[in-house]
């Protein structure tokens, strides 16, 4: 009896001495952090998104006290430009953390291609109706599956169409045009169904080719247009059609997200939640019918800017309707489903 009892207390006291000294921490203990943690974008500061990172970076050293420090490499440089290597970079720990485009991310992530479903979703509420509910949770899901932990939603924005020829207003007015689309196939099948000439390239290579007239046209946002003053590469005309909108992914590997500690995990999500918010914010500004300088700002540098009635939109949708369901089967039906379930209800 007295023996258990000595046992006891011993084990009890054995116990008590390892914890103190941190020794019995469970098996995935945090660390070793790194002096430095690269981040990945595609577009620098002068643009929501590279804006968006850098941000990011500084709450979280902020935050951290500097125990986590984050260089932005903006321009896809850690996979030298080539914009839809990022995620597999991203996942095998070539890179750290990112700020990725769901366009950039799809070759490899294929529900991503979700939010390029042409005219899937009709405005900002939609887009939301999706980030923000239980289509955007399951894509999350789908990620932290692939070894990349997801953090918030920030967004590139609505995609816009431009180009150096003449305005266009109905799908006719595509025939024939060389666009300069991302290297995604959903691109691809889009523009030749509307009749286009597509042509995949990075965003690197994509401006000198309108500047050479190697390309006539591209599709971004007006945030992105305006900052990379694409008027000033021949994109004279400009046609708000919102086909596709584009959200971006604060992310990071899973392997360093494992390195830190609990604390620290919980400071940079809620660094990434705080920039990704003000990110959105700044990807919006200007474009609103309350706020529209920014499109006064393109337009006073000369571009001509197409506003479609509802049917003239409609026959974009229609001309693309065959691409929709081609690819909603490629996505996921459910997926796709549930989308619209959601849009509908929004
Ligand atoms: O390449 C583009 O068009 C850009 C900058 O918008 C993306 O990275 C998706």
């Amino acid at each position: 009896m007295k023996t258990r009892r000595w046992l006891t207390t011993a084990l009890f006291a054995a116990l008590l001495g390892t914890t103190l000294l941190g020794l019995g921490k469970p098996a995935a203990a945090a660390g070793p952090y790194k002096d430095e943690y690269k981040l990945s974008t595609v577009l620098g500061e002068a643009f929501p998104w590279g804006w968006g990172a850098k941000r990011w970076a500084e709450l979280v050293d902020e935050k951290t006290q500097g125990r986590i420090k984050i260089k932005v490499y903006p321009g896809a440089s850690l996979v030298s430009g080539d914009q839809t290597k990022e995620f597999t970079a991203l996942r095998q720990g070539v890179i750290d953390m990112a700020v990725g485009s769901t366009i950039n991310w799809s070759p490899q992530v294929k529900e991503l291609n979700l939010f390029a479903l042409p005219f899937l979703m009709p405005d900002q509420r939609a887009l939301e109706a999706l980030t923000q509910g239980r289509v955007g949770k399951k894509l999350f899901d789908t990620l932290a599956e692939r070894d990349v932990v997801p953090l918030a939603w920030g967004e590139n924005g609505f995609r816009e169409i431009s180009n150096s020829k003449h305005p266009i207003h109905t799908p006719k007015d595509l025939v024939g045009l060389k666009i300069r689309v991302v290297g995604s196939p959903l691109f691809l099948a889009t523009f030749n169904a509307l009749g286009a000439n597509p042509t995949q390239m990075s965003w690197a290579d994509a401006l000198p080719a309108m500047a050479t007239g190697a390309v006539d046209g591209q599709e971004n946002p007006l945030a992105v247009f305006n900052a990379a003053k694409l008027h000033t590469v021949g994109q004279k005309y400009l046609t708000l059609w919102g086909y596709v909108a584009d959200p971006l992914i604060f992310a990071v590997n899973k392997t360093v997200w494992n390195s830190w500690t609990p604390q620290d995990r919980q400071l940079v999500l809620e660094a990434a939640q705080q920039a990704a918010r003000e990110e959105i914010a700044r990807a919006r500004a200007g474009i609103t019918a309350e706020d529209d300088s920014l499109l006064k700002e393109i337009a006073a540098n000369g571009v001509e800017i197409v506003h479609l009635t509802p049917a003239e939109r409609d026959a974009f949708r229609q001309a693309t309707a065959g691409v929709y369901k081609e690819w909603a089967d490629k996505i996921g039906a459910d997926l796709v489903k549930q989308a619209e379930e959601d849009i509908g209800k929004r």
